[in-house]
């Protein structure tokens, strides 16, 4: 069982926020800002957050899109600007799309943190609390290598370029993997997030590549696509699949072992300490710039003594 513990120190520095309020604040209405509706991560999170702006006597409402898209975020953040929370905690869907939306917050004097993914441009946020994707990439690596001996082909089945989370995890793995000479890189392929488009480009990936010998997926929608695109081709014992996340379909294909390993997170607490934070910009309190959270390679000799990394659908 592999374990990366960043704890909430990070790599950050600690900073004043502008504001320096003595006064308790009048408006204690925060928004989050998930990158998709309904999804186990997000729900996760939001548990999190929920449990901690109760504690903190703050309110939490959340606005998701229906796709994990950027034309679909920027209408709800430009929605939220007009209705003047103290605080936004926000997963931008794009590092780049979503840099004005969410600079018109911070110029409406909005305390704006990022929660999972970020933007490219650093200077929007007050603090991003997240996984440390790029380790969690390599951590999928050595899972991978470990698993095919050190010999054969390999894929990533990624999401969307510019999903700075998913393109930190390819980008970790492809580091890593590139230190095992015995291995084959075939490259990413990405699946816009639908699990459908995952399953295709694996059985794609099958026909030209028919001894394609692992998988990694870098998220959710991609870990559940690739599983059925296995199961479709008849070689879920072939092909080792290594997944991001821990919903409970990855969860069941962990422990029916169709998929080998999960890189799973700690989404209530980025939920938590994004709460955290955003209440310590809006009461003139030290922020914390960076913060990363916790991750776990689960398999399925280790899966029960670890439930409380699976995510849930409801709190
Ligand atoms: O993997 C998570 C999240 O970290 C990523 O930014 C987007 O996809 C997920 O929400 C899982 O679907």
């Amino acid at each position: 069982i592999a374990l990366i513990t960043a704890g909430c120190g990070g790599s950050g520095t600690i900073g004043q926020n502008q504001g320096g309020q003595a006064e308790p604040p009048a408006n204690k209405n925060l928004v989050l800002l998930p990158g998709v509706k309904a999804e186990p991560f997000y729900i996760s999170m939001e548990c999190g957050a929920q449990e901690e702006a109760a504690k903190l006597g703050y309110q939490l409402t959340t606005q998701a899109p229906d796709q994990f898209e950027a034309a679909l975020q920027t209408p709800i953040v430009t929605g939220v600007l007009a209705t003047r929370p103290a605080g936004v905690l926000i997963a931008p869907t794009d590092d780049v799309a979503l840099a004005n939306p969410m600079t018109q917050l911070k110029g409406a004097g909005i305390k704006v943190v990022e929660v999972d993914t970020r933007l490219q441009d650093e200077s929007v946020a007050l603090s991003t609390v997240s996984s440390n994707n790029e380790q969690g990439g390599r951590l999928a690596a050595q899972t991978v290598a470990q698993l095919i001996g050190d010999t054969g082909k390999v894929m990533v089945l990624n999401t969307k370029a510019g999903t700075s989370t998913t393109d930190a995890r390819a980008r970790g793995f492809e580091e890593e993997i590139a230190k095992h000479p015995g291995i084959t890189y075939l490259g990413q392929e990405y699946t816009d997030n639908q699990p459908a488009v995952a399953a295709q480009k694996v059985s794609a990936k099958l026909s030209s590549d028919p001894d394609l010998a692992a998988v990694f997926a870098t998220n959710l929608n991609s870990g559940e696509g690739a599983a059925t695109g296995l199961r479709n081709a008849g070689k879920t014992e072939q092909v080792r699949l290594v997944g991001f996340d821990a919903s409970p379909n990855q969860v069941e294909d962990l422990r029916a072992g169709e998929v080998s390993a999960l890189i799973a997170q700690d989404p209530a607490t980025i939920g938590r300490q994004g709460v955290q934070q955003v209440v310590a910009a809006i009461e003139g309190k030290p922020v914390q710039r960076e913060i990363q959270t916790d991750l776990i390679a689960l398999t399925q000799a280790d899966m029960d003594a670890n439930s409380q990394y699976f995510y849930k659908t409801a709190c």
